[in-house]
C-alpha cells in the first residue's frame, strides 16, 4: 500500500508533457534540459528497481547530455559492474518514462516486478549512486532523481556531486567490489599508478616532451585535472577551456567531438600552441582525442583520434606480453592471455589494418559502448575504442591474479628486477590507471601519456603508426530514419531491400572505397560513412550514397 502511495504521489507531481516521447537509445535519455524532469524521475524509481533486483547492490545514475548543446540534458543508469545497464532491461525503461499517467506507470511497475520478480516492500533495499555534470539543469533534474529514488520503499540514495561520468561509474564498480570508492580514492588510484608507470620508464627513454594542453570542454574534466595535475610529476599540464568563469560554453568550439568532427583548432588556442601536443576531452570526460596544431597560416590540427587511441594501447600492451612470455627465450613462467581488440565500422580502415598486422583478433559490433565493452569482456585483455575516442582497457580476473602471482615469484628470483618482471609490473599498473568501468579521458589521458614516455616517443612518431584513409561522415535527414535496417555489425543494410546492392554498385568505382550507412541512436539522421584513397573520393562517395538514402 506504502508502495503504491508513494508511486502514484511521484508520478502525479513529475507529469509527461503531451507531446513528449523518449527512447532509451545508444546513451539513455537525452533532450532539453528544462523538458528532462519526469524522464529523470523515472529513471530514479528504474534505478532503484534495478538495485532491489540485484540485491541491494549499488546502481548508479549519471545526469549528463555528454557533448550536446549546453542547455540540453540527459541521464543514463550504470550497473552494478559500473557498466551500461543491461539491455534487456531497455524495453521497460522506454515503457516506464513514456507511461502517459500516474496510475499506468504504476500498474507498469507491479506488472514489471511480477514478471522479473523483484519483491518489493520495506523488507529490501536498493542504493543509488548519483552524479551530474555542470549544466546548469543538474541540480534540479538531480531532485527529480532523488524523488524518483525514494519512491522505492527501502531505496537509499547517495548523492556523489559534480562528476565527470566515468568517476560515477567507476564508484559503483568499486562500491560493489567492496573497495573504497571515493572521489580521493579514485584521484589516488590515478596518480599512484600513473607515478608506478613512470618509475619504470627505460632510464634512456626519461626525458621526452613533458608539455601538454588540455582542453577541457568547459565541463567538468578540465575542473578535475586542474584539482590533481600538481600531483602528476613528470608531466606539465595547461588546462584551457577549464569551465573558469569567462573562459566559454560548455562544448562550443571546443572539446573532442568538436575536434574530432570538425578536425579545426578548438576556442583557447593561438599560435603560439603550434607543435605542442594536446588533448582534447568532452563535456562529461569520457571520450579523449589528441591533436596538434601544425601551423599558424590556418586552422586546421593534426587528429589523433580513438583509433590511433587504441593502436598505441594495443601496441605496447602486446609488446609487455611478448616481454613476459619470451624474455629472450629465458621464460620459465608464462602467461596464457588472450588479447583482443573491438572496434565498429566508424574505425579508420587504416588501423584495422595496423591491428591487423600485428598479428591481433580485431572484432566489430555495432556502435555503441555496450556493445564493445561487452565483447571486450570476452578477452582476458580487451581493448576498445570508438572513433570518437570513447573507449578503455578491461583485464579479466584471472589475468589479475595470473601477473600478481608471477610478480611475486619473479620479485623473490630477481629482486633488483628483470625485464619480465618490469613488464608485469607495468601491465599490472596499467590495469590500475586505466578505468575498467567505462571510457575515461583522465584516465585514458594519463595512459597515453606514459606509454608516450616509455617509448620515448613525440606526438609525431605516434602520429606516423600508419596514416588514416580519408574520410566523410554526412547526415542525411528523412521522414523515417527506422526504415533503415541493418545487419552484420552495420556494415549492410538489410532493409529497404536494394539500397545495399545500389551502395556496393557506388563503392565499387573508387579504389579502397568502404561506405556504409545507419540510423543514428541519438540524433534524428540516417549518417552515412565513406572511406577512400583520396578525400575526393571519399567526399563523392558518401555524397552519391547519401542521394540513395534521402
Ligand atoms: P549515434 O548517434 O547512434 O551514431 C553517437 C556516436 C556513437 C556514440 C553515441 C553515444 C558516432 C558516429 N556515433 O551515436 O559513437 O558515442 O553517440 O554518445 O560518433
Ligand atoms: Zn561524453
Amino acid at each position: 500500500q506504502e508502495q503504491r502511495r508513494r508511486l502514484l504521489a511521484v508520478a502525479s507531481r513529475f507529469p509527461l508533457p503531451s507531446g513528449c516521447r523518449f527512447s532509451y537509445g545508444t546513451a539513455g535519455f537525452r533532450a532539453d534540459g528544462a523538458t528532462m524532469a519526469p524522464a529523470v524521475c523515472r529513471a530514479g524509481i528504474l534505478a532503484a528497481l534495478r538495485s532491489v533486483k540485484l540485491a541491494g547492490a549499488a546502481v548508479g545514475i549519471v545526469i549528463t547530455a555528454s557533448h550536446n548543446p549546453f542547455g540540453d540534458n540527459g541521464v543514463k543508469i550504470a550497473d552494478p559492474d559500473g557498466g551500461m545497464m543491461a539491455q534487456h532491461w531497455e524495453p521497460f525503461a522506454d515503457a516506464l518514462t513514456n507511461a502517459p499517467d500516474p496510475d499506468a506507470l504504476l500498474q507498469l511497475v507491479l506488472q514489471f516486478c511480477r514478471d522479473e520478480g523483484i519483491p518489493l516492500g520495506s523488507q529490501h533495499t536498493a542504493q543509488v549512486l548519483l552524479g551530474r555534470d555542470t549544466r546548469p539543469t543538474g541540480a534540479y533534474l538531480l531532485d527529480a532523481a532523488l524523488q524518483g529514488i525514494n519512491a522505492i520503499v527501502g531505496a537509499c540514495a547517495i548523492d556523489m556531486g559534480i562528476l565527470t561520468t566515468p568517476q560515477l561509474h567507476w564508484m559503483v564498480r568499486s562500491k560493489n567490489k567492496g573497495v573504497k570508492a571515493s572521489e580521493s580514492d579514485y584521484f589516488m588510484q590515478l596518480i599512484g599508478s600513473f607515478r608506478r608507470m613512470l618509475e619504470l620508464v627505460p632510464k634512456d627513454k626519461i626525458g621526452g616532451e613533458e608539455k601538454l594542453i588540455v582542453d577541457g570542454a568547459n565541463g567538468i574534466g578540465g575542473v578535475k585535472l586542474e584539482q590533481i595535475k600538481a600531483e602528476l610529476s613528470g608531466l606539465d599540464i595547461n588546462v584551457r577551456n577549464s569551465g573558469k568563469e569567462g573562459e566559454g560554453i560548455l562544448n562550443h568550439m571546443c572539446g573532442a567531438d568538436f575536434v574530432q568532427k570538425e578536425r579545426v583548432t578548438p576556442h583557447g588556442f593561438s599560435s603560439e600552441d603550434v607543435g605542442v601536443r594536446c588533448a582534447s576531452l568532452d563535456g562529461d570526460a569520457d571520450r579523449l582525442v589528441y591533436f596538434r596544431l601544425p601551423s599558424a597560416s590556418d586552422n586546421r590540427v593534426d587528429l589523433v583520434d580513438g583509433d590511433k587511441i587504441l593502436s598505441l594501447f594495443a601496441l605496447f600492451i602486446r609488446e609487455q606480453l611478448d616481454i613476459v612470455n619470451n624474455n629472450g627465450g629465458q621464460a620459465n613462467k608464462s602467461l596464457s592471455a588472450r588479447l583482443g581488440i573491438v572496434q565498429t565500422a566508424y574505425a579508420n580502415g587504416a588501423s584495422t589494418q595496423f591491428l591487423k598486422s600485428l598479428g591481433l583478433e580485431v572484432a566489430f559490433t555495432p556502435t555503441g559502448v555496450k556493445y564493445l565493452h561487452k565483447r571486450a569482456l570476452d578477452y582476458d585483455i580487451g581493448i576498445y575504442f570508438e572513433a570518437n575516442g570513447h573507449g578503455t582497457v578491461v583485464f579479466s580476473e584471472d589475468l589479475i591474479s595470473q601477473l600478481e602471482s608471477l610478480s611475486n615469484e619473479l620479485a623473490s628470483q630477481a629482486p633488483t628486477g628483470s625485464a619480465q618482471r618490469h613488464a608485469v609490473m607495468r601491465l599490472l599498473a596499467t590495469s590500475q590507471l586505466i578505468n575498467q568501468a567505462v571510457g575515461d579521458a583522465l584516465s585514458g589521458l594519463l595512459l597515453v601519456e606514459a606509454i608516450l614516455q616509455y617509448k620515448g616517443w613525440s606526438f609525431q612518431n605516434w602520429c606516423e603508426l600508419y596514416s588514416d584513409l580519408p574520410s566523410r561522415q554526412l547526415k542525411v535527414k528523412v521522414k523515417d530514419r527506422s526504415v533503415i535496417v541493418t545487419t552484420d555489425a552495420e556494415t549492410k543494410v538489410s532493409q529497404p531491400s536494394g539500397l545495399q546492392e545500389l551502395i556496393d554498385k557506388e563503392t565499387a568505382n573508387y579504389t579502397h572505397g568502404r561506405c556504409f550507412v545507419r540510423p543514428s541512436g541519438t540524433e534524428d539522421v540516417v549518417r552515412v560513412y565513406a572511406e577512400a584513397s583520396t578525400q575526393v573520393e571519399a567526399d563523392s562517395l558518401a555524397k552519391s550514397v547519401a542521394h540513395h538514402v534521402e
